[in-house]
């Protein structure tokens, strides 16, 4: 062999370890342009993203957020808007064998123009498009032009024509998210576009397409995984692949194999001794395993690499037979748990802009609320693997909604393949998580099926009644279970949310319940108590936002509930009406716009107080309260307890306290006044309960005192008195009650026999002393008299107290700690206080 030889030798070989590395990605998301489909003028484009952020970027349209704008810019849903790219390829990307072009996410009906070939159409935008375009890359310049349609009109002339009437909007026509057509607490602002990563993908020989952990058992602490994995190849090829599991002393599973060209998958089974379980928060750590897989060719070449994180915990929904019904529960790791929680809906109108930062506040947020499951909700999107992760390691269950919601869907085949793709795309994709607990087919269409009246409404007769509900069926029931049963395996499936609606009997015996009869149905909230339910997955109540939210949308300071601007922010048919009437049954109606935000705060509380004490005590008949809703996705009136912004509404404040996991309760029943233990831990020594009234300027009226023994995890009733005989003048007096275990605290409640309506809560100021210690600012609340849902603020915003909206007792100074506020920073003149006997009526 002469010198020259060896030197093209050793080029090879490096030049091929170099290009067989890992296999390629090439980037394609950034700045790209946009235009009015069929006119000249292109503008800046940002990918990913939407039309709306982009034509705000360039100034063409205000914030649609902001003011009434979002009426001002209707007009962007009703044109066909181009997204186009020129690009290079890498040189590098060029020398694979394959060469893909790919699209995260495309909203929704597009055509694929590549080169100037219209090479495919995208009609789903929650299903990923991989596009061969190995024989059309050119080696300099490329162009990618995208060109969407008008999804309202597209969905309008699809409606009208489907072969049956769909009930309940033109919306189901397209696989896009539902809350893009408006929401009773979102914007209708109906766009299009590239709402994530685009990037080309180059595969040379063989790339890993999926890997998937299943724990098989867990015996004598030793776990049993199964890992497949699944290699997808351009030709047949020797592969080596590698295993190496994070911090066991375990050395690597190596093995090799001969793959065909296509995808294949191979199953390793493998052993974690001492394996450390994922608990949900509250009941355990959430240790997350890494496995990571690398392929490489016979001659050590690396062809990919990929690292999979993933938890060891068996979940169960039990729903057995029982004298009432049945039972509707999660058993996590052998534990029945009880399941505290919220709805979860976008983060942000526009997704994809949700940042990381976001998503933590609100996941870090639940979990310090002690929740421990948040429902990802079937009219807005699947989420980013980020929220998921965030899940994982904050021990919050995700209960994963299909994304459909409220209605009834096309069943012709080719709609169905496309959502066959869907649920299986997400299925793939999520499974790994140990925070996925539950899949359910829908929200809420199988309840309004039933119950509200589509049939006549939408004027279907009785064969294409038939043909919806059979429609219905095949999906919910046949077509997405066996899609779970076959790419998972390891949860479970539940085809509706709720099973049954909150107007028939059954709905409170079996099944889960989304209890609307307060709120929708304006009854009062003591029927939350006797509508319990087996798990309540939706329940809630409407609170305006803080002021500054307010503010920041462009409603006046001084204005009133009928602000043109408020009022296009209040989404919810009988949105202030309802509220109103709550006011008025529980306090009254003020003119202010600051007192009536602070009172439909207190309203909200005072709805949710009831509704989760009644779930909770209920247990274990009742094993989950999930309320409606966690966050929103624009500046809006609506039943969150946190806004768009971030900032708590008072409800958020007290959700920490009512999903503690050991509460007291008080509730008055059939002229008693019952006091009730609820423990999610297994508590087994005697306790004290301290039952004492006073008036609200403090005299002590009577005291009572009951020793009882918890008996592990339960909600007891550990004393009841007649109300009659103990509570002679409810409107000028209070209850306070403490539960503790050899004179240590573990819980206390106030409790207020009459309404704030009737209650003769006496004029009172508090007074305030602050302190520095250590780098903190902490003040100090005095009262001489009761002072009711104390509200503090410091330059308007409420959020920088460690608690807020509490009840001040007289002669009980409180002491509080700010958040985010240095001492040098702290100006006494910038705080304010108020409590509920200050609203003016
Ligand atoms: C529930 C949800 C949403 C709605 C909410 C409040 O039923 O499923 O459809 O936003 O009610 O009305």
């Amino acid at each position: 062999m002469n010198l020259k030889a060896i030197w093209i030798l050793v080029f090879l070989l490096q030049f091929s370890g170099v290009a067989l590395s890992q296999h390629s990605i090439q980037s394609l998301s950034g700045q790209w342009r946009f235009s009015e489909n069929g006119t000249d003028a292109y503008f800046p484009a940002q990918v990913p993203g939407n039309i709306f952020t982009d034509l705000e970027r360039n100034n063409l349209i205000p914030d649609p957020f902001y003011g009434t704008n979002e009426a001002l810019v209707k007009w962007v849903s009703l044109k066909n808007w181009k997204y186009s790219l020129n690009f290079a390829p890498d040189q590098k990307l060029l020398t694979n064998k394959q060469i893909f072009l790919c699209f995260e996410s495309l909203d929704t009906r597009a055509d694929i123009i590549f080169n100037g070939d219209c090479i495919a159409q995208s009609n789903n935008m929650f299903l990923p498009l991989k596009l061969d375009v190995t024989n059309l890359i050119r080696k300099d310049t490329n162009t990618v032009e995208i060109i969407f349609y008008s999804p309202v009109i597209l969905s309008d002339s699809l409606w009208e024509n489907y072969p049956v009437r769909l009930p309940d909007h033109p919306r189901v026509m397209l696989r896009k998210a539902a809350y893009h057509f408006g929401w009773d607490w979102g914007p209708q602002l109906t766009g299009c576009g590239v709402r994530k990563p685009v990037y080309l993908e180059g595969i040379l020989t063989a790339v890993i397409d999926n890997i998937h952990l299943v724990t098989r058992s867990v015996r004598n602490d030793t776990a049993s995984i199964d890992c497949h994995i699944s290699i997808y190849a351009t030709h047949p090829v020797k592969i080596n692949l590698e295993l190496n599991l994070n911090e066991t002393s375990s050395s690597p599973v190596k093995f090799n194999f001969e793959t065909e060209k296509g995808l294949h998958t191979f199953t390793v089974n493998f052993q974690i001794p001492d394996a450390k379980l994922w608990w949900p928060n509250g009941w355990g750590g959430q240790h997350l395993y890494r496995i990571q897989c690398q392929i490489s060719d016979t001659l050590g070449n690396v062809l990919d690499k990929q690292t999979e994180t993933f938890g060891i915990r068996e979940i169960l929904l039990v729903q057995n037979s029982d004298t009432s019904g049945s039972s509707f529960y999660f058993q996590v790791n052998g534990k029945p748990i009880f399941i505290k929680g919220a709805n979860y809906i976008p983060a942000d109108f526009f997704a994809e802009r949700t940042t990381f930062e976001k998503y933590e506040m609100l996941i870090s947020g639940a979990a310090q609320s002690n929740m421990n499951m948040l429902r990802v909700w079937g009219g807005g999107v699947y989420e980013d693997d980020v929220f998921y992760d965030l899940c994982d390691q904050y021990g919050i269950l995700v209960w994963q909604d299909f994304m459909f919601a409220c209605a009834m869907y096309p069943f012709d085949s080719t709609f169905v393949e496309s959502v066959q793709s869907e649920v299986k795309e997400h299925i793939i994709r999520l499974r790994n998580h140990p925070s996925i607990a539950l899949w359910c087919g829908n929200n809420e269409s199988d309840e309004g099926w039933h119950n509200w009246g589509w049939q006549k409404s939408f004027g279907l007769n009785r064969n294409d009644s038939a043909a919806i509900y059979q429609g219905y069926l095949h999906v919910f029931d046949n077509i997405i279970p066996s899609l779970v049963a076959e790419y998972d395996g390891t949860r479970p499936y539940h085809p509706s949310s709720p099973s049954t609606g909150w107007g028939r009997t059954e709905a409170y015996e079996s099944g889960d319940v989304h209890y609307w009869g307060v709120w929708w149905g304006m009854r009062p909230f003591e029927t939350y108590k006797s509508h319990t339910g087996r798990f309540v997955s939706e329940y809630g109540f409407q609170a305006l936002p803080n002021q500054p939210t307010l503010l920041q949308t462009g409603v006046s300071a001084d204005s009133g509930i009928h602000d043109a601007v408020l009022k296009s922010h209040q989404k919810h048919p009988s949105g202030f009406e309802t509220i109103s009437h709550y006011m008025h049954m529980y306090a009254h109606v003020p003119e202010k716009l600051t007192d009536y935000i602070y009172l439909s705060q207190y309203i909200q509380v005072l709805g949710l107080t009831t509704a989760i004490e009644s779930h909770r005590r209920s247990m274990p008949f009742c094993m989950g309260t999930l309320y409606w809703q966690l966050n929103d996705c624009w500046p809006v009136v609506s039943w969150s307890g946190i806004d768009y912004y971030g900032r708590y509404k008072a409800l958020q404040f007290h959700i920490r306290k009512l999903f503690e996991p050991f509460i007291l309760s008080i509730v008055e029943s059939d002229h008693n006044l019952e006091f009730w233990a609820i423990s999610e831990k297994n508590q087994r020594e005697t306790s004290i309960l301290n039952i004492q009234c006073f008036s609200f300027t403090g005299q002590q009226l009577w005291s009572l005192q009951y020793p009882f023994q918890l008996n592990g995890v339960e909600s007891m009733k550990v004393a009841d008195i007649k109300t009659s005989e103990f509570l002679k003048h409810p409107e000028e007096s209070y209850i306070k009650a403490v539960i503790s275990q050899n004179n240590i605290i573990l819980t206390e409640k106030l409790f207020f026999p009459a309404h704030f309506k009737d209650q003769k809560l006496p004029e009172c100021d508090i007074t305030l002393q602050c302190k520095q210690k250590d780098d903190s600012v902490y003040l100090t609340l005095t009262a001489p008299c009761l002072c009711r849902f104390v509200e503090l603020s410091y330059n308007n915003e409420t959020d920088l107290f460690e608690d807020n909206y509490f009840d001040l007792q007289p002669g009980h100074p409180k002491q509080i700690r700010m958040l985010n506020i240095s001492p040098s920073d702290y100006n006494y003149n910038n705080i304010h206080i108020r409590s509920l006997q200050q609203i003016g009526k």
